[in-house]
């Protein structure tokens, strides 16, 4: 083959002497192997192997001498004191520069080429994507020019680290051609000439406008406008409908404006700090909104995500949320949503996030398809210059990790950037990985507009103040080429300029909307716009339906080969629901979701098999099987590894998708990709689980600047559900705590006030009371209540009468009524929290939480301090009917409530005689109810806060009210300076200050570890003493158990 190849080629050889080489070279081959060959031939093969290396170095080394620096420093020797320069100094393409350097008399001797003639032709076959279709032999001089403009001009591209070979290919294919860069037509270079004017002018705009005002203006990197417009257009043509776009500060508002058509009076209000009455809680230019573009006949959907200052923290956000549509809209191929995200220089180079995030790419339940990176690489972060700010060449390194192709243009050729944005288009929508555009520009001012940069970058800001606008370049350009004249331009600059001002006057008075904030379908609940499935209901089920997905869950396919233990755990959950008792937590979970996946809509008289619902999504680090081996989620046959998941059967077809994903390994981006995943859509319960709760400070500005405050700043609300194993096994220090106190702190319930406490509440209640008490008999009957109560469900009425001990009595005094309405007001307060917070005991109750978070009309973030011992601890079990219809989730359990699952285990003396209340939350429990029981403490309550925060002050109060003669202690494992107590506190005393009037022991002790800078000992043998410590001081009536307990530490500190 190869001979006769050769033969079709030498016909059209020039030159004889060639000819003959070639033949020898081609027929004979086995000659060169086994005689010693010609030196003419070896001559020939080292030419030719040179070439093909000088080719090989054009594609990976050519970017560190393309023209990418508008300042000019990139190519060329790095002058002494030239601040700012790209690190990529030639050095590392030395002979590529020494080539290129008096281009285009090449100096061959460079590349090892020495005396070779530039005009001969070599036989180079594949070596250059472009000869298979037109030319086989090439000359040193085409071979360099083509390259040269492929790798080395004011854009480029890396891909020798793409891992994928088809990949490869088709970008050399893209890029080695002499016209890659595609001949746009006029009437594009005028729209990409007119976006840059808009963008220029609008920030000159602000600048006149509001010369005090920060805003991280776009100067410098003004072609990211028409880059942006050309990416997304092009989107559009290749079948992308919406973009989920995330962003830091640079260039915001341009974007806002410019791309998302955010209107400027709307701008101009935020500046002038007019829209305040809108309780807008964050910085303008951190906002998100919501916008769409027209080409054509095709519509594109972009949304802004609002993020918070924290730089890439958005990321995850943005991908999650991505994900989510593609869900939603039954996007399986991942071809009609977009995520893409912008990135400062440094940030991205710097922050790990970023890194982590890419990660993410292709893994199965995480990809979104590719993501589209744009690096506004302005080559500086704030003060600092890209030699400090990193260590590599380019800020878009981090990206090769995962293998995505890197385009590099420079800012100041904005064809250049929308060329390489339309290829990353392409790119992604062919392969479906990430792929990055790395825009190389400046920053014309400061970091922001206040800040002067020429105290820290002298030399690269003279550089700046006389290098000419992107606007000035672009428009000479069109100009020389004839595609708009002076007079078209002039005529712009005066319209838009116009426009500006037009929308100045008029901005005193534009009525600005909350609208213009909303980045999420969903996001208008609190302005009427709901798209929810939800309303309150109650979270018990009817067992015939428990029963249904308890069987589900519990059978394996027919035929399908079990490990033997999880054989036993599938039998030992059929017999739960055979017996109805020994539900454990993994199965009460299991209840709850597979629940959600069949939940009926009982208002519409629908059976739960009828009306599919709520898909679940559980993500976390080995969260399929469980960390602590009791979840098994996913079930593989011991012969094929085939995979099957019980709770995705119950009824198949007919349910809503149940998706468990083991993570990769990390908290930042996967609790942020969740978090945005919960933001696209309310009617859906998703789950991240820490493997141990320890972890999740990784993920803490995820925690701090979305989860706990997005719903205020930017109203984002969110149903996310964390689950964070907790407590106090003897693992050391960082197998104990997921920091509970952390998230206390975070919660917005006031300590000092009780809702409902208030004189307007007061008065509120009266005229209630009198608006339901028609005929004025002085009490109500529950008729009566249910009544006034409109829109409120009768189920839902009798759940706060039962949880107010009311009983079944049906007179109602005034004195009920208050507190009623009390309970009601605090009910509809918990709506302004923005966290909840738990640390349940019985799987019962989780199941409650669990289907609470769909069961009720308003969204709000769960942190679950999850268990570990207790998951496999016998008597942390409930009962099928402690989730049967009527049942519902408790804030508090008491000793003899009816969700109390250790009920007489001990005869408690009665409520009057009860001399201590030990109020604890959590594992702890156990360990107290048991000392309780083996040491006969008769006169000892126990209180369990499942609900910490928001704080059940009216619950708590009537259980403390009912043992009177009690004194009252905080019972908890965390040190004194962890945990609960710096949060129940002063709760507690508000509670018994207002509602436990007239007892004679309102002060709360605390009783548990000392206070310590580490969570827990390393060490089994302290840890166990300390226990001790804690169970003995709760059960001594003593004064100085905190003394107790500290010196127990101490002891047994200094005993190790
Ligand atoms: C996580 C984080 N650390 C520090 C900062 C403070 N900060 C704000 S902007 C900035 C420089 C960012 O540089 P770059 O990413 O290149 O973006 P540029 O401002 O140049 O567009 C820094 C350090 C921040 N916002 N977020
Ligand atoms: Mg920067």
């Amino acid at each position: 083959m190869v001979g006769v190849g050769l033969w079709r080629v030498m016909a059209q050889l020039p030159h004889r002497p060639l000819r003959r080489q070639t033949w020898r070279l081609g027929y004979p081959l086995i000659r060169l192997v086994h005689a010693p060959a010609e030196p003419s031939d070896i001559t020939l093969v080292d030419q030719t192997l040179k070439i093909a290396s000088l080719i090989t170095a054009f594609r990976s080394r050519g970017h560190f001498v393309a023209a990418l620096d508008p300042l000019g420093r990139t190519l060329g020797r790095l002058v002494e004191g030239n601040d700012g320069a790209e690190y990529a100094e030639p050095e590392n393409a030395r002979d590529l520069f020494e080539l290129l350097k008096d281009y285009p008399s090449l100096n061959l001797d460079a590349v090892g080429l020495k005396g070779v003639d530039p005009n001969k032709r070599y036989y180079l076959g594949d070596h250059l994507r472009m000869s298979r279709a037109t030319q086989l032999f090439w000359t040193v001089n085409e071979v360099v020019a083509l390259l040269r403009g492929s790798y080395c001009g004011t854009t480029t591209v890396e891909h020798e680290h793409v891992v994928s070979q088809p990949g490869k290919d088709w970008i050399r294919l893209m890029v080695e051609r002499p016209l890659a860069r595609s001949l746009f037509l006029p009437s594009f270079q005028r729209r990409i000439l007119y976006h840059l004017l808009y963008a220029d002018h609008f920030e000159r705009f602000l600048a006149t406008k509001f010369q005090a005002a920060k805003r991280f203006g776009i100067e410098g990197c003004e072609s990211l406008i028409p880059g942006l417009f050309a990416l997304i257009e092009h989107a559009a043509e290749n079948g992308i409908k919406a973009i989920e776009l995330g962003m830091s500060h640079r260039g915001r508002l341009n974007v806002l404006h410019t791309i998302l058509s955010k209107p400027l009076g709307s701008i101009i209000t935020e500046f002038k700090n007019a829209g305040d009455h809108l309780q807008v809680g964050d910085v303008k230019y951190h906002l998100g909104t919501r916008g769409a573009l027209s080409f054509n006949d095709k519509t594109i959907q972009i949304s802004l995500l609002p993020n918070p200052s924290h730089l890439e923290a958005v990321d995850p956000v943005v991908l999650g949320k991505t994900r989510a549509k593609q869900f939603f809209t039954g996007d399986t191929k991942r071809s009609q949503n977009l995520g893409l995200l912008l990135h400062g220089d440094a940030a991205f180079s710097g922050l790990g996030l970023a890194a982590e995030v890419m990660q993410l790419s292709d893994l199965p339940q995480y990809t979104t398809g590719g993501t589209i990176h744009v690096i506004v690489n302005n080559q500086i972060g704030f003060t600092t210059d890209p030699k400090l700010a990193r260590s590599s060449p380019h800020p878009s390194d981090v990206a090769k990790g995962v293998g995505a192709p890197i385009f590099h243009c420079n800012g100041d050729d904005p064809e250049g950037v929308a060329h390489c944005c339309r290829l990353a288009v392409e790119w992604r929508q062919k392969f479906q990985t990430d792929v990055v555009v790395d825009l190389v520009c400046y920053r014309r001012h400061g970091h922001n507009e206040q800040d002067d940069p020429r105290a820290t970058q002298p030399l690269t800001y003279q550089k700046i103040l006389n290098h000419p606008t992107t606007l000035q370049l672009y428009s000479q350009k069109l100009i020389y080429e004839g595609i708009v004249t002076q007079d078209d331009l002039d005529k712009w600059v005066d319209d838009v300029d116009a426009k500006f001002e037009a929308e100045y006057a008029a901005a005193d008075s534009y009525a600005p909307t909350l609208h213009e904030w909303l980045a999420s379908n969903w996001q208008g609940e609190a302005l009427g716009s709901s798209s929810s499935k939800r309303y309150i209901q109650p979270t018990g089920l009817d067992l015939e339906s428990l029963r249904i997905v308890g069987c589900a869950i519990s059978t394996p396919p027919a035929e399908f080969n079990l490990h033997p233990d999880v054989a036993n755990l599938l039998k030992s959950r059929a017999q739960m629901m055979e017996t109805g008792t020994g539900i454990d937590w993994a199965m009460a979970e299991a209840l709850a979701m597979g629940s959600l996946l069949m939940h009926a809509d009982p208002m519409r008289g629908q059976t739960v098999e009828k009306n599919p619902h709520f898909p679940v999504r559980l993500s976390g680090q080995d969260c399929e099987r469980g960390t602590f081996n009791q979840r098994h989620s996913v079930l593989y046959d011991q012969s094929t590894a085939k995979r099957y998941i019980p709770l995705n059967n119950i009824s198949p077809g007919r349910q809503a998708e149940f998706v468990v994903c083991n993570s990769n390994l990390s908290e930042a981006a996967i609790l942020g990709f969740e978090y945005g995943f919960s933001l696209e859509n309310e009617n859906a319960l998703v789950l991240w689980e820490a493997q141990f709760g320890d972890f999740t400070n990784n993920a803490q500005s995820m925690i701090d600047n979305f989860i706990a405050s997005g719903e205020e700043k930017w109203m984002t609300p969110t149903g996310l559900v964390l689950l964070l194993p907790h407590g106090y096994d003897g693992q050391g220090p960082e197998h104990s705590s997921a920091r509970l106190e952390r998230f206390l702190q975070l919660c917005n319930d006031d300590p000092d006030n009780l809702p409902g406490f208030g004189p307007q509440h007061k008065l509120q209640m009266e005229a209630g009371f009198a608006a339901a008490d028609k005929d004025g008999k002085g009490y109500l009957t529950r008729a009566d209540l249910k009544a006034v109560m409109k829109g409120v469900s009768s189920e839902r009425v009798e759940t706060l009468l039962q949880e107010l001990d009311f009983g079944q009595a049906d007179r109602i005094e005034r004195r009920d009524w208050d507190v009623f309405m009390a309970q009601w007001m605090r009910r509809n307060a918990e709506k302004d929290h923005n966290l909840c917070v738990v640390n349940i005991t019985t799987p019962a109750n989780y199941f409650h939480l669990l289907r609470r978070q769909m069961n009720r009309p308003y969204s709000k973030p769960v942190v679950v301090m999850s268990p570990k011992y207790l998951l496999h601890h016998k008597p942390c079990v409930s009962r099928l009917t402690d989730m049967a219809t009527g049942t519902y989730f408790r804030r508090v359990i008491a000793d003899g409530d009816a969700a109390d699952n250790l009920r007489n285990t001990i005869d408690l003396l009665p409520r009057k005689e009860i001399r201590s209340i030990l109020i604890c939350s959590g594992k702890i429990f156990y360990l107290l109810s048991n000392a309780r029981r083996s040491r006969k403490m008769r006169h000892v309550a126990i209180v369990r806060l499942e609900q910490i925060a928001p704080f059940p002050f009216d619950r708590v109060a009537s259980i403390i009210n009912r043992y009177p003669n009690a004194q009252l202690r905080w019972v908890q494992e965390e040190p004194k300076n962890m945990g609960a107590w710096a949060y129940v506190q002063p709760r507690l005393a508000t509670a018994l200050r207002e509602l436990c009037r007239g007892r004679e022991h309102t002060d709360v002790r605390f009783i548990g570890r000392a206070t310590s800078a580490t969570t827990a000992t390393g060490s089994f043998q302290v840890h166990q003493m300390e226990m001790k410590a804690i169970i003995n001081a709760a059960f001594e009536l003593k004064e100085n158990e905190v003394q107790e307990t500290q010196s127990a530490r101490r002891a047994t500190i200094t005993a190790v």
